[in-house]
């Protein structure tokens, strides 16, 4: 099934920055939709359960120099 994750975003300085995030994040298998807010420092995230995980995501992001923080 289809879930959806909300983050809190560090690191994030231009407009560029957050299009970064967004197209890594969503070139992970099972990523349907991204959306990165900068003004707001957010992430929401659907996905396909089980094909991709929340960890997957805070990986990637943080190889890009990034922190993803989910939102509880
Ligand atoms: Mo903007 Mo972000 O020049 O990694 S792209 S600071």
């Amino acid at each position: 099934r289809t879930d959806k994750a909300d983050f809190h975003v560090t690191g994030m300085t231009c407009a560029a920055c957050a299009n970064r995030i967004e197209k890594k994040i969503n070139r992970l298998k099972g990523v349907q939709n991204v959306t990165v807010n900068l003004a707001l420092e957010t992430a929401t995230v659907e996905y396909v359960q089980g094909v991709v995980s929340t960890s997957d995501m805070k990986e990637a992001v943080d190889k890009l120099g990034f922190g993803l923080k989910e939102k509880t």
